[in-house]
């Protein structure tokens, strides 16, 4: 049995802003896709490896969310697990935007990778972006308290 140190977090997702519906036809967005938290750890073949998911939010293609400029939503859903030490927080996803006569956008796969040590209570800034069409969405992150486990 070896002690490690671990914090719990709870992860919130605070908001999902249409900043920029820019090249798309028509005056909105259609987005879906998913946002999630995971711990991920560095296994060893010094690969990145989840550990905790915890889902956030969660769209197919057929139920797209319609956003004009500007438009934010609040979906206040929430997860929380613990991280290791040494381990990261990921806070991020994969977001796309639904288009009737081409191919969908793929506004990428994006996390905000924060180490161990920098896990605190704070906002976290996450953009997904295809061509001049922008999604900006807020993780806020809540350190609930830091222990030993023992492993
Ligand atoms: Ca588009
Ligand atoms: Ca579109």
């Amino acid at each position: 049995m070896t002690d490690r140190q671990v914090k719990e977090v709870r992860v919130t997702l605070k908001q999902i802003r249409c900043s920029k519906v820019g090249s798309d036809a028509g005056p909105t967005l259609e987005i879906y896709g998913n946002l999630r938290a995971l711990g991920v750890f560095v296994n060893g073949q010094g690969q990145f490896e989840a550990g905790f998911t915890g889902k956030l939010w969660d769209r197919a293609d057929n139920n797209a969310v319609q956003m004009a400029e500007t438009n934010q939503l609040f979906p206040n859903t929430q997860t929380t697990f613990i991280v290791f030490e040494n381990d990261f927080l990921w806070v991020g996803g994969r977001l796309f935007e639904d288009d009737d006569l081409d191919a969908d956008d793929d506004m990428g796969a994006r996390d905000a990778r924060i180490l161990y040590r920098d896990i605190a209570t704070k906002d976290v800034p996450v953009r997904f972006q295809e061509s001049s069409q922008i999604v900006d969405v807020t993780f806020g992150i809540e350190l609930l308290r830091t222990f030993a486990l023992s492993t």
